[in-house]
């Protein structure tokens, strides 16, 4: 199979290549990727001889037509994806979210015509807006849309191209809405990587309010090995929610990563909550596990955050060059 990986140089897309190259001898692949803040080579390093690295912007429609016109599948993972990033600055992820994933859809549906292109589109569940604490409900596939925040409302705009094309152009396309990830080579802007790099430089931790806001949180493999079976198994046109039913309040993933790294439980700030800042996200991932078999493998949250805390502690060439620029940006905003 020849793969097109678009933002592969980013945080889930490189540990998706890296898994492919590892576990897949059989897929060739591609990625496409212009290397923003987000994206580096030194995700890469160590398979780089084994996949080919373009470096352009998902917009370049001559690009993009003449690489998926190569592919026999894409993988589209290129996104802005920070929040608080679009909350400064919105521009960059209408740019990429959406025009970068409407050419993206439209190389797929010019190609086609000659050799069928299987798509899969990547997106979040912070499109479906967010939950109430006490509400038992978790998002499904028929959850209306309503997104809060200029970075959510992007990428459920990019969804909604995605399910356009495919009914209107038959682009053989799935979608999949994930919860939050973590795991190695996440940008140090994130909450979890930012708080191990804080511990690890010095800084104080930072909780955005009361620290009351939920998310749920799943390995990056098992939200790759999902990918995985929805390229393979899954059918054209459907939408499928991937999550590991790791709902974990924000204060107390900070009190656990504090006690891992060896800090009492109160060693960190409040600071001033981010504006709009969704309450809750749950994902039922009930027909991903019911029709296509899928499970995650990372199940004890505690011992993926203990590997993802050592994997910082390892690889401080890879996050030390990042780390002065992104909280001098954070307290900047502040003021
Ligand atoms: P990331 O910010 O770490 O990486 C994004 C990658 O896309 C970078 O390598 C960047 O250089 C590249 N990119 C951005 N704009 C581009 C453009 N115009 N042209 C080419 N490349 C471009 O993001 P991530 O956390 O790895 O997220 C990947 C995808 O998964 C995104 O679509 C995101 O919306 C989605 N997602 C992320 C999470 C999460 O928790 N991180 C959860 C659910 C869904
Ligand atoms: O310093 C911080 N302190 C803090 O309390 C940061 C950076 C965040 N937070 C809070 C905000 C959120 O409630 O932690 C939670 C997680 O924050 P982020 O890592 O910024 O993730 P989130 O806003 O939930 O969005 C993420 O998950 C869905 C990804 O960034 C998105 O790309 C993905 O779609």
């Amino acid at each position: 199979m020849r793969l097109l990986v678009t933002g592969g140089a980013g945080f889930i897309g490189a540990n998706f290549v890296r898994a492919t190259v590892e576990q897949r001898p059989d897929v060739r692949v591609t990625v496409l990727d212009s290397l923003t803040y987000a994206g580096s080579r030194e995700s890469l390093r160590g398979v780089d001889s084994q996949i080919r690295l373009v470096e352009g912007d998902i917009t370049d429609a001559e690009l993009v037509g003449k690489l998926v016109a190569d592919a026999d599948a894409v993988v589209h993972f290129a996104a802005e994806t920070h929040v608080d990033n679009a909350l400064a600055d919105p521009e960059p992820f209408v740019h990429s979210n959406v025009l970068g994933t409407f050419t993206v859809l439209e190389a797929v549906r010019h190609a086609s015509s000659a050799n069928p292109v299987r798509l899969h589109h990547i997106s979040t569940d912070e499109v479906y807006g967010d939950l109430e604490l006490d509400d038992p409900a978790r998002f499904t596939d028929a959850t209306p849309y309503n997104p809060s925040s200029p970075y959510s409302s992007t990428k459920a705009a990019a969804d909604m191209l995605v399910r356009a094309w495919g009914r209107s152009y038959r682009v053989a396309a799935t979608i999949s809405n994930c919860s939050n990830n973590y795991g190695p080579y996440q940008h140090v802007e994130k909450f979890i990587p930012r708080q191990i790099t804080n511990v690890l430089t010095g800084r104080r931790p930072e909780l955005y309010g009361t620290g009351a806001n939920v998310r749920d949180w799943i390995h990056v493999d098992d939200h790759n090995s999902a990918v995985w079976r929805i390229l393979r198994d899954g059918t054209a046109g459907r939408t499928y929610l991937i999550g590991a039913d790791g709902e974990r309040d924000n204060l107390s993933v900070m009190r656990t990563i504090l006690r891992l790294m060896g800090r009492s439980a109160d060693d960190f700030d409040h600071v001033t909550d981010r504006v709009g800042h969704d309450l809750r996200y749950a994902i039922d991932p009930t027909p991903l596990r019911d029709e296509l078999g899928w499970r995650p493998e990372h199940t004890d949250f505690e011992s993926g955050l203990r590997d993802t805390i050592d994997w910082y502690r390892n690889n401080e060439s890879w996050w030390r060059p990042l780390k002065d620029a992104v909280e001098a940006t954070y307290q900047r905003r502040r003021r």
